[in-house]
C-alpha cells in the first residue's frame, strides 16, 4: 500500500518540499521560452497563492477552474490553488462557452483563473468570477501583478491526505460532463506507483509530451511525474508532432507522452533525419497502440514504446506493460494497488481468452462528483471502464473494443451526441447520428450521417458548411471529418437510432 502523513498538501508536496529536498537549482519547467527552477516555482506558486487569498477571496475547499493551454503558468495556477486548498478543475483551451458552461454548474465553480488570451469564450460562459493571468508568464496580467508584491512564503493549507484536491472531468456518452474527484494522496500515488515503479523516473529525466494538462494524462505524465522526482518538464502550447520533435532533440527528452498518431509521424520524421535517440522509454496511451507502431519503434528505436490504459475515473495509467516485459497488440498488467478482471453483463468473471467488460478496482478511484451515474458504472467498488477486453493464459490484458458511443479519435475523448446536438441546431439538417469509424491515422473519426432538410443540395459545400458550424460551436476537434449523406437513418421500433448499424 501508499502511506501518506494524515495532512497532505500535493501542491507543498511538488514544490516547497522538493525545495526542502535539495532540489531548488534543478530545472522544473520549462516553456515559452524560460526554465524555471525548483526554488523558482515554490516562489512564484506561494506569491500566487497569497494573491488568491488576500486579493480574491479564495478559501480552502472553493471550486477553481483553470482555462489554459499546457504551460508553466498553468501549472503555477494549479500548483497555487492547491496550496491554498482550492478544489481544481483544469479546461481544455479549446472548449467553448457552452461547453465551459456545463462544467461551470456540474462542478459549482466559484472563481475561474484564465490565460487572458483565451478570455472570450470564458466570458461569454455565464456568471462566474474571471481572474484573468498571463499564460506566456511574462507577468502582464492582473493575478500576476497582484502576486508580484506578495512574500515568497506562503504557510500551505493543511490538506487531509483524502480531502478532494481536483475534479477530472469527463465526456459522458450522454454528453454531460462527469466530474471525477481525486484527492490529494491519490496525485502522489499515480507518482509513486507508475511512475516510480514502471518508469523509474530519476532526476535527469526530461519529459515532453502532448496531452493537455486539463485532461488527467497530461497533469500526471507533464506535471506530477516529473516534480514529484526532480526531473523537469517541457512544456508545449503546440504540441503537433513536428514542435514535439524539435523539442526532444533540443532538450535531449528522455520520456515521451503521447498517443500512437504521434509516434506514427514521429517514426516517418526518422527517415528524414529526426533524432529521437535521448529518449529511454515512449508512453502510448490514450488510445490503445496499433501494433505495427510498436514494433517498428522497437525496431528502429531498440527502446521500450509501453502501451497502457488509464481512465479520468482512476487519475492516470493502471494496466500497463512494463520496460522489461512490453509486447505488441497488449495492454499488460495492472500497476501496483490495482486489481482489474474480465466480467460478463452480470459482473460475473470470464475465463481467460474470453471477451468481457473490463473493470478495475484502486486506490485513486472511481468517485463521481454529484451524479447518479456512479451505480452504473461502478459496482461494488469496482469500475466499468466501457472498454471490452480479454486476457490472455499468462494473464496480460488485451484491448478488444470500446463499449460505448464515446468517439476516441487522436487521444480525445468525444462524446457522439455533443457533435449531434450542435448538427441538429443547423437549420440544413433534419435529422443525425454520429459514430467513430476506423482511420488509420487518428484511430476514429468522428463521422456524421445527416438527414438534409427539403430542398438542401447534399453536396461537397453543404458539407463543408456544416463542418465550419461544428467548429464554431462546439470545441473544434470535435467536428466531424466526415460528412454522410442519407435518406434517412436506421431505428429500431420504438424509434431509438440503430448507430451500430451505421458502423457496419
Ligand atoms: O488511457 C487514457 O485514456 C487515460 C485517461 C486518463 C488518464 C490517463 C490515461 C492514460
Amino acid at each position: 500500500g501508499f502511506d501518506y502523513p494524515d495532512w497532505l498538501n500535493v501542491g507543498a508536496e511538488l514544490t516547497d518540499r522538493m525545495v526542502d529536498r535539495g532540489f531548488g537549482d534543478r530545472v522544473a519547467l520549462v516553456g515559452n521560452g524560460r526554465a524555471r527552477t525548483y526554488k523558482e516555482l515554490s516562489d512564484w506558486t506561494n506569491r500566487l497563492a497569497h494573491a488568491l487569498v488576500a486579493d480574491y477571496g479564495l478559501r480552502p475547499g472553493n471550486r477553481v477552474l483553470i482555462r489554459s493551454a499546457n504551460n508553466p503558468a498553468m501549472v503555477a495556477c494549479w500548483l497555487a490553488a492547491t496550496k491554498a486548498g482550492a478544489v481544481v478543475v483544469n479546461t481544455m483551451p479549446m472548449l467553448r462557452a457552452k461547453e465551459l458552461r456545463q462544467i461551470i454548474d456540474k462542478a459549482q465553480v466559484d472563481l475561474a483563473l484564465c490565460d487572458t488570451r483565451l478570455m472570450d469564450e470564458m466570458q461569454a460562459a455565464g456568471p462566474v468570477p474571471i481572474v484573468g493571468f498571463d499564460g506566456t508568464a511574462n507577468h502582464d496580467a492582473d493575478l500576476d501583478r497582484a502576486a508580484l508584491t506578495k512574500p515568497v512564503r506562503f504557510d500551505a493549507v493543511r490538506t487531509g491526505r483524502d480531502d478532494v484536491a481536483l475534479l477530472g472531468m469527463t465526456s459522458g456518452s450522454t454528453g454531460e460532463p462527469k466530474a471525477t474527484m481525486h484527492f490529494h494522496r491519490d496525485l502522489l500515488i499515480i507518482a509513486d506507483g507508475y511512475a516510480r515503479e514502471v518508469l523509474g523516473v530519476t532526476p535527469d529525466d526530461v519529459f515532453v509530451g502532448s496531452p493537455p494538462l486539463a485532461f488527467t494524462f497530461g497533469l500526471g505524465g507533464l506535471a506530477v511525474f516529473p516534480l514529484r522526482f526532480g526531473a523537469s518538464a517541457v512544456l508545449l502550447e503546440n504540441a503537433s508532432p513536428p514542435n514535439l520533435i524539435e523539442i526532444i532533440e533540443r532538450h535531449r527528452a528522455t520520456v515521451c507522452v503521447t498517443a500512437p498518431t504521434a509516434y506514427r509521424v514521429m517514426l516517418r520524421a526518422m527517415d528524414q533525419g529526426a533524432d529521437l535517440s535521448s529518449l529511454r522509454v515512449a508512453i502510448s496511451a490514450g488510445e490503445t497502440l496499433p501494433a505495427p507502431i510498436w514494433q517498428d519503434w522497437h525496431d528502429r528505436t531498440g527502446k521500450p514504446m509501453l502501451d497502457g490504459i488509464g481512465a479520468t475515473e482512476m487519475l492516470h495509467i493502471f494496466l500497463t506493460n512494463r520496460l522489461d516485459d512490453s509486447h505488441p497488440g497488449c495492454t499488460g498488467r495492472p500497476v501496483t494497488g490495482y486489481r482489474a478482471r474480465i466480467v460478463d453483463d452480470a459482473g460475473k468473471e470470464v475465463p481467460r481468452g474470453e471477451l468481457g467488460h473490463l473493470a478495475v478496482i484502486g486506490p485513486t478511484g472511481c468517485r463521481y462528483l454529484n451524479d447518479a451515474r456512479q451505480g452504473d458504472y461502478v459496482r461494488d467498488g469496482w469500475n466499468l471502464t466501457g472498454d471490452t477486453f480479454w486476457q490472455d493464459a499468462e494473464g496480460r490484458f488485451h484491448f478488444a473494443a470500446r463499449c460505448d458511443d464515446i468517439i476516441v479519435s487522436s487521444g480525445y475523448n468525444i462524446a457522439g451526441p455533443d457533435v449531434e446536438a450542435a448538427l441538429l441546431a443547423h437549420p440544413d439538417v433534419l435529422e443525425c447520428a454520429v459514430i467513430g469509424a476506423p482511420d488509420p491515422e487518428r484511430g476514429q473519426i468522428v463521422e456524421a450521417h445527416v438527414v438534409l432538410a427539403p430542398g438542401v443540395v447534399p453536396d461537397t459545400a453543404t458539407a463543408e458548411r456544416l463542418q465550419r458550424y461544428v467548429k464554431d460551436a462546439i470545441a473544434p476537434f470535435k467536428y466531424p471529418r466526415r460528412v454522410v449523406f442519407c435518406d434517412a437513418l436506421p431505428k429500431t421500433q420504438t424509434g431509438k437510432i440503430q448507430r451500430f448499424r451505421l458502423k457496419q
